[in-house]
């Protein structure tokens, strides 16, 4: 069959500098980035700790066996995983556009396949190519508060993580062979195709030109992501005016001031045994101070000064003072968020705390009063607001 006009016609692609050279760097480059994002990423996952009954939102346990107890200490941990994550994440995005732009030949090469080898390839290819521009685009929209898609963002960000895996994997396979011929043969600097245009730009210049792309990206979110006055540097950070930002606000979580005013009670159960207390009982135990972050997995992070009871305090008095787990509940009606679970090392953790002040101040409504939960080097979901229940396993 004769090939189609336009781009599928041999000649139809210009640039001379499009070949193995700049293919390979570009390569290179989006392999050392993709590698972080990926690895922060199943890491941000486990930090999630699925395996608890109130952290599942992706169904747990079975589907991933590299899991581990995420570390209490050091208390910046999750901040330093998420910044990584979303930074790097970000990064990525100009350098893959100029990787497509450099192989875009291949994909009007005509025939579309010529056997049953080739095709398996360009699948896998399909499948790279989707998978990034999937979990970049879905990352992005996560990190900007827009969910213009139906399915929830953890579970499809997780399942895109695995394929695109697969496929780099496969890739990188199939084209290491291809690159060191190149080297090989001296073919490295060839242009696809002789005859071409004079260069408009070197191939240092393009890579140089994605670089400085990536440091704008940087510098528009890395802000955000240090906090504190910083945060208003991220250009590009949503709700980057606000110095102590509100994921969620009482109103949209549906808490009213009748929940948490005069007849507001923190119940505290073990099996048949129920305690329970009101604000002022919760000021009048012992109180723990401690300056604790609070990393979200959207890459922001805020550091402030969290008073209330801690955690195992609160074990203790609900007769469980060797707790293995705790289910944390909100006075919250519905949605992921209202619940989490934290194991047995995060309700021993020194600084771990249901607060009931932050700055020295009460609690805002926003900010989750009566009482929240604040643990150390956890991502901030698991911070749960307006508590109203926690039932400890003994
Ligand atoms: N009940 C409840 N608690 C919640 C949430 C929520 O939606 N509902 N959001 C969580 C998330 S994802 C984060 S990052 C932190 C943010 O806390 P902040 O709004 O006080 O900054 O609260 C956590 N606690
Ligand atoms: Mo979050």
């Amino acid at each position: 069959m004769k090939a189609p006009p336009g781009p599928f016609q041999p000649g139809f692609f210009r640039s001379p500098i499009r070949g193995p050279w700049l293919t390979g760097v570009l390569g290179l480059i989006l392999l050392v980035l993709t590698a972080i994002v990926a690895l922060t990423g199943f890491l941000s996952h486990i930090a999630y700790m699925p395996d608890l009954p109130g952290n599942a939102i992706v169904p747990a346990d079975k589907d991933f066996p590299f899991t581990f107890d995420w570390p209490t200490s050091p208390t910046y941990l999750y901040a330093i995983n998420q910044s990584l994550h979303t930074n790097v994440g970000l990064m990525v995005i100009p350098f893959l556009l100029a990787k497509l732009w450099s192989v875009i030949p291949k994909l009007f090469q005509w025939p579309p396949v010529n056997g049953p080898t080739q095709a398996i390839e360009r699948l896998s290819i399909a499948l790279l190519v989707s998978s990034s521009v999937f979990q970049l685009a879905t990352g992005v929209m996560n990190a900007q508060y827009w969910y213009p898609f139906k399915f929830n963002f953890v579970v499809a960000h997780y399942y895109g993580a695995i394929v695109f895996v697969a496929a780099i994997a496969i890739h990188v396979i199939v084209k290491m062979p291809i690159v060191f011929r190149a080297r090989r043969d001296r073919e490295w600097m060839k242009p696809i195709q002789a005859d071409m245009d004079e260069p408009t730009i070197s191939r240092r210049g393009l890579i140089a030109f994605a670089g400085a792309g990536a440091g704008v990206l940087l510098l528009g979110n890395v802000g955000q992501s240090i906090g504190g006055p910083l945060r208003k540097t991220a250009l590009f950070a949503p709700r980057r005016d606000s110095g102590f930002p509100v994921n969620k606000t009482a109103a949209a979580a549906g808490i009213t001031p009748e929940m948490t005013g005069a007849s507001y009670q923190l119940v505290l159960r073990v099996g048949d045994r129920v305690t329970a207390f009101t604000r002022e009982d919760l000021l009048a135990l012992p109180q723990h101070t401690a300056t604790l972050p609070i990393a979200c997995v959207e890459g922001w992070t805020t550091t402030q000064e969290w008073t209330g009871v801690k955690l195992s305090e609160l074990a203790r008095r609900a007769g469980a003072p060797d707790a293995s787990q705790v289910l944390v509940e909100s006075l919250q009606e519905g949605g992921v968020l209202r619940r989490a679970s934290l194991s047995a090392d995060q309700i021993a953790a020194g600084d771990a705390m249901l607060a009931l002040k932050v700055n020295g101040a009460d609690l805002s409504p926003d900010h989750g009063y009566p009482a929240r939960v604040i643990v150390p080097a956890l991502p901030g979901v698991h911070n749960t607001k307006w508590v109203g229940e926690m039932t400890f396993t003994a």
